[in-house]
Parts: structure tokens; C-alpha cells; sequence
């Protein structure tokens, strides 16, 4: 972000943007999440399953976010660790009601908070307990305890219930995300702003 950007978001007058990094299986309902966090008229009819990744944007009441929404097959999964670097914060999409997954899920997830560019930092995690509205969905409690998600003790994580069809539990998600996300109040680099005082006779 430049200068201008910076300052524009220190007065209000842009919202400050983040980079998330949408991961989880194939079918979960990443896609289906992230478009319907878009404003109603930018959604898209036609969800199909995503192919490598793709980049969406979409915004809370103070920030902008920008979504690695990343294809979830087998496949692609090695794409992933190529943008954990690039990613503020991750949303991490399970199908609640593919039991059979589940401990695929929990692979992929271990692997993805051992991997040096993850493991040291304290990137926050948003879980989506998704499909819901299925017969066979787990409840929320349920997956937190089939991934361990209490093992996770150096980076804040939330989990929500959610059904993307409907939409519902996704705001509560983006809330806490946005909450979390903190501001950098102080720079570790702090501009350095040379003034030239001029005697008061050369003006
Ligand atoms: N019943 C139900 N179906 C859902 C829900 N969320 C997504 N789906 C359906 O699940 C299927 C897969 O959704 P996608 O959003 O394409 O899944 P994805 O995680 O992006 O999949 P990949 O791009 O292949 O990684 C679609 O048919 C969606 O309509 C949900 O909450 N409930
Ligand atoms: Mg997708």
C-alpha cells in the first residue's frame, strides 16, 4: 500500500485491504460463500467448481477485502502454499455434512499450520461449519472437536455454522474477521519527514 493509500485510510476516506486466503475440500462451498458475500447485484448465477483459483473482492463496513478463493480438488491443493505468504488472514470452508472427509479435511488443515510460512504467525483463522441446512450436517461443536480445533493456541479462530445458499452465519464470520484484523496503529518503519525551516527574511 503507498503513502496516499495509507493516508486515505488513516482519514476515512478508503477502506483498509486485506488479503484472505479462502481454502477447505473441493464442494465445501467456498465459492458459494464467497460470492454471496458480494453485493446482490456482482453475484454470480452460475457457481461451478473453481478451476486453480480465483481473486474476488468484497467488502465489510471498514475493510475491502480480497479473496484467494482456491480450487479445493485434489489436484490443486500444492497451489495453496504458494500464496500463504500473500495472506492476512485465512477462511477455512468445511462441507459439515461429508463425515467421510472430514478426516481429509483435518490433513489438509495440520498441514496447512505446520507449514513454515503459516506455523509462526498469528494469522487468524475463519472456520465455516457449511451446509448446514443437509440432513447429515454435524453441528459446529462437532467439527470444531473432529478437526481439534482447540489444539490451535497461537492464532485466533472462530468458527460459524453456516448455510451459503441461504447466507445464513456468514455475517457473523466477516464480523469477526473484521474485528480481528487489527490496524497497524504504530508503523515499525516511521516515516521520516524532513522539515527545511527557511529564515522568516527569505520569504
Ligand atoms: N445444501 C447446501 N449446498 C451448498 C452449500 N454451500 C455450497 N453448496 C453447494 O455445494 C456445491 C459446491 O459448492 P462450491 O462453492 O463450488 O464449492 P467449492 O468449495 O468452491 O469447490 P471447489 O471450487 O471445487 O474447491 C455447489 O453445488 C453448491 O451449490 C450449503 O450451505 N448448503
Ligand atoms: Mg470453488
Amino acid at each position: 500500500m503507498g503513502l496516499l493509500d495509507r493516508l486515505s485510510v488513516l482519514l476515512g476516506l478508503k477502506k483498509k485491504e486485506v488479503h484472505v486466503l479462502c481454502l477447505g475440500l473441493d464442494n465445501s462451498g467456498k465459492t458459494t460463500i464467497i460470492n454471496k458475500l458480494k453485493p446482490s447485484n456482482a453475484q454470480s448465477q452460475n457457481i461451478l467448481p473453481t478451476i486453480g483459483f480465483s481473486i474476488e473482492k468484497f467488502k465489510s463496513s471498514s475493510l475491502s477485502f480480497t479473496v484467494f478463493d482456491m480450487s479445493g480438488q485434489g489436484r490443486y491443493r500444492n497451489l495453496w502454499e504458494h500464496y500463504y505468504k500473500e495472506g492476512q488472514a485465512i477462511i477455512f470452508v468445511i462441507d459439515s455434512s461429508d463425515r467421510l472427509r472430514m478426516v481429509v479435511a483435518k490433513e489438509e488443515l495440520d498441514t496447512l499450520l505446520n507449514h513454515p510460512d503459516i506455523k509462526h504467525r498469528r494469522i487468524p483463522i475463519l472456520f465455516f461449519a457449511n451446509k448446514m441446512d443437509l440432513r447429515d450436517a454435524v453441528t459446529s461443536v462437532k467439527v470444531s472437536q473432529l478437526l481439534c480445533l482447540e489444539n490451535i493456541k497461537d492464532k485466533p479462530w472462530h468458527i460459524c455454522a453456516s448455510d451459503a445458499i441461504k447466507g445464513e452465519g456468514l455475517q457473523e464470520g466477516v464480523d469477526w474477521l473484521q474485528d480481528t484484523v487489527k490496524v497497524p496503529s504504530i508503523r515499525k518503519h516511521p516515516i521520516n519527514v524532513k522539515f527545511t525551516l527557511l529564515p522568516k527574511h527569505s520569504i
